[in-house]
């Protein structure tokens, strides 16, 4: 089916529906149907035909169109901080100002101190990213600054140091058993899932093991849910994996033909005996065996893990554990198994972002420490405001931010906000005001998703691209950030490596694949066909040719060869009087459906159903505190207090709280927004972190709750 533009006759609008690709989140990929009124985008449905979605549509899509695309808030001119930082005077300025000045300062800032003391910056998903990484790279600096260390990239940087794309479910090839593993993917559709997919699997009635501490919705339908402690996902995996080699339930073929190290990843397995997984992880020994026999003798088996065991210093080697696991039980590219897709027909996207960061590791902020982050062109925030305090190992004096909120997202805002507060020159482009925004020194306002050509899901893992095509004028001067890019990398030097029109830079990438974007845009997608059990004729991509259980590089680098369980570095095996001020294990950032990340809390549809943060907590541990249902209480944690309304659950264990992440009040006054009273993140910590990634511990932290 093309992309429809089909006016329906005989009435006094004109009316269109258009065929395109959501992104009214920041991971997307939902098929759509967008209807039009006279040129005004009104509303939006389901694709059924979509290979990915199906026809799925969640509420952000809904409060997108109803009340944000043309929101009142939105940002429509390039503007100026006249007054003090965060003091809330701006002027507005021309485009032209807006990326000369910028562009200037840039090169100042290169002559004087070297391009890597300015920081380029973006958040998740979102598809402008290869043009940041391109300026970034062109302009000669290493420092880009996401969630990398966190989230998705730990496990893309796992996966190719293992010789692999990232192994994903193959739902379409009916997995006999699916293990969800710290992934609530029917609310989080996240990266290259929709959650549909699970769920059409579930009706298929697989075994279905879920570990998650929270009992979520999907554990609610497992066989098997294993509750663990936060962070403890590795000695989980582990335990589990001893009972597949002790018991022999493992695919020896698989394992002589294509793996090495196999007889020292069992000397580790050795370490963890179900017992001593079930002291670290809570989860008692009988569920750990039961578990483990289950996906063993289930095929084809396929683990759908999620950003839960990313979010701690154990995150790479719960990354690697769960590809292993895949691998020892036979699953791994095979039909039904965990598959490595590939990349999307087009120019490998690496080619697009440059590689220029490897020449510069050693100059990157943290490159020789968190190597395995390095590795991918990404840094952990803490060296940006470790550099931005000390002036060491050299100054950061500019950053450039491309849809992020730091002050919301990142672990510990009160060193994110003395840093941004500090630094001497910040711009952020966004398409709403945020605290962050308010901060900046040059706001640049930026489109939507709807109002221009760009290609869909260019990042993902699953193989396929589709187009998103142009359907409604943007508001104001607004501009796509894509295009935003390519103007400043023309205006920085780079001429020859940026186009005319950013257009022209779409039928760059298609080339490859033989078409351009006039054509592509009117196609449904296009799709690299799948091939499985690629090892058995090309190995894997690693130095060796097959699948390491021992990493040699990572011996290289002065990290494990192995992996191994970290006690996350706030826990109750701390020293006594830190567990009796802070008692209680601490998660963050539970996904709930109406909001995406800090977006989307302008629309009052979304609002509506779900005003305020909530905090899961046992009946037992509410009631200790004196806490009833609804009320408002304090989290606190050594670094902060937040406020959160009480959830009272038995969902949770006991021991255990878990808060919403992302929140501030955009209805309220700037420059704050209210983020002070409600952004958990004012109680995460950023500077003990995960070996190789850098990774912050979201998931694993000790607070205490009381009532207020
Ligand atoms: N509606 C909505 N969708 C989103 C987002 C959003 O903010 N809102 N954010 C997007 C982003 S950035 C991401 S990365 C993805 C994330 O999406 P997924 O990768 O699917 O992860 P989540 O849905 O966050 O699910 C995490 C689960 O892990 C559990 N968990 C908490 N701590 C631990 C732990 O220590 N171990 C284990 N095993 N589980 C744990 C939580 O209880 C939760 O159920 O979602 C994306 N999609
Ligand atoms: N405590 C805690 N913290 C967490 C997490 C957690 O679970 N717990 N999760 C972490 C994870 S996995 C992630 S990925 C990060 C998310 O981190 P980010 O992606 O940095 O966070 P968002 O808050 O979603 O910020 C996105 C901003 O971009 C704007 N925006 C949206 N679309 C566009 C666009 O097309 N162009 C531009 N210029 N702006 C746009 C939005 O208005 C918003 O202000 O948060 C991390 N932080
Ligand atoms: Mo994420």
């Amino acid at each position: 089916m093309d992309m429809q533009a089909t006016p329906i006759d005989g009435q006094e609008t004109k009316t269109e529906v258009v065929r395109t690709n959501c992104r009214a989140c920041g991971h997307a990929g939902c098929g759509v149907f967008v209807t039009l009124e006279d040129g005004k985008a009104v509303k939006i449905r389901g694709d059924m035909e979509h290979p990915i979605s199906k026809g799925y549509l969640c509420r952000k899509a809904r409060g997108f169109i109803a009340d944000l695309q043309y929101h009142k808030d939105r940002l429509l001119y390039p503007k100026k901080r006249v007054g003090e930082r965060g003091e809330g005077k701006w002027e507005r300025i021309s485009w032209e100002e807006a990326l000369g000045t910028i562009a200037d300062k840039f090169n100042r800032i290169k002559e004087e101190n070297g391009p890597e003391s300015v920081i380029f910056g973006h958040g998740t998903g979102r598809s402008h990213h290869r043009f940041v990484y391109r300026v970034a790279n062109m302009f000669g600096s290493p420092n880009v600054l996401a969630n990398g260390h966190v989230c998705y990239l730990p496990r893309l940087a796992v996966s190719k140091q293992l010789g692999m794309s990232v192994p994903i479910v193959d739902y379409d090839n009916n997995p006999q058993c699916v293990m969800s593993w710290g992934s609530n993917t029917i609310k989080s559709n996240p990266d290259e899932y929709i959650g549909v997919n699970l769920g059409l699997s579930l009706k298929r009635k697989p075994s279905y093991i879920v570990v998650d501490p929270q009992r979520t919705q999907l554990a609610e339908k497992a066989d098997i849910w294993l509750q663990l402690r936060p962070g403890t996902d590795v000695a989980l995996a582990m335990a589990m994996m001893h009972v597949m080699v002790k018991e022999d339930l493992y695919d020896r073929h698989f394992v002589d033909n294509y793996t090495t190290g196999f007889d020292k990843f069992c000397e580790r397995l050795e370490e963890y005996p179900p017992e001593v997984g079930e002291e670290i992880s809570w989860v008692p020994r009988e569920k750990i065996i039961a578990a483990a026999r289950l996906f063993a003798q289930t095929k084809p088996a396929a683990i759908q893990w999620g950003v839960g065991i990313e979010h701690g210093v154990n995150c790479s080697n719960s990354d690697r554990v769960l590809i292993y696991m895949s691998a020892l039980t036979g699953n791994l590219d095979v039909p039904g198994g965990n598959v490595m897709f590939g990349p999307p027909p087009g120019l490998p996207r690496m080619e697009f972002c440059g590689n220029q960061f490897l020449d510069s590791i050693d100059k990157m902020l943290g490159g020789t420490r968190y190597r395995l982050a390095a590795s991918i062109n990404r840094i952990t925030p803490h060296v940006i405001w470790d550099a931005i305090e000390t002036g060491e190992p050299y100054p950061v004096r500019a950053m450039l931010i491309m849809g992020s909120n730091p002050l919301v997202v990142r672990a510990n805002t009160s060193r994110v906000y003395e840093s941004l507060k500090k630094v001497e020159f910040l711009v952020v482009a966004d398409i709403f005001p945020t605290p962050t925004t308010e901060l900046a020194d040059i706001v640049l306002p930026a489109k939507t998703w709807i109002e221009f050509d760009n290609i869909a899901d260019y990042w993902k893992s699953h193989g396929y691209i589709f187009p998103r095509p142009k359907i409604v004028d943007a508001p104001g001067e607004a501009m796509a950030d894509v295009e935003i890019l390519n103007e400043l990398g023309k205006k920085l030097g780079f001429e020859d490596s940026f186009w005319e029109d950013y257009e022209e830079s779409l039928d760059y990438i298609l080339e490859p694949a033989g078409v351009t974007w006039e054509e592509f845009k009117d196609m449904d997608y296009l799709r690299n066909e799948p091939r499985y059990r690629k090892h058995e004729t090309e190995g894997f991509k690693s130095k060796s040719g097959k699948l390491d259980f021992y990493i040699q590089q990572n011996k290289d680098w002065g990290y494990d060869p192995l992996p191994f369980h970290q006690e996350p570095p706030e826990s109750p095996a701390r020293e006594p009087e830190f567990v009796e001020k802070y008692p209680l294990v601490l998660t963050t950032g539970t996904r709930v459906q109406e909001y995406f990340g800090s977006e989307h809390r302008q629309s009052p549809l979304l609002r509506k159903t779900h005003p305020y943060p909530l905090l899961s907590i046992h009946p037992e541990t509410a009631a200790a505190r004196n806490i009833e249902h609804g009320d408002w209480v304090y989290i606190e944690s050594p670094r902060g207090k937040v406020k959160h309304k009480a959830k009272v659950t038995d969902g949770v264990d006991p021991r255990v709280v878990a808060a919403e992440f992302a929140w501030w009040y955009p209805e309220r006054a700037a420059p704050d927004y209210g983020f002070r009273e409600c952004n958990i993140n004012f109680l995460t910590d950023d500077l003990n972190v995960g070996p190789e990634s850098g990774s912050t511990n979201l998931k694993g932290l000790m607070c205490e709750v009381s009532k207020i």
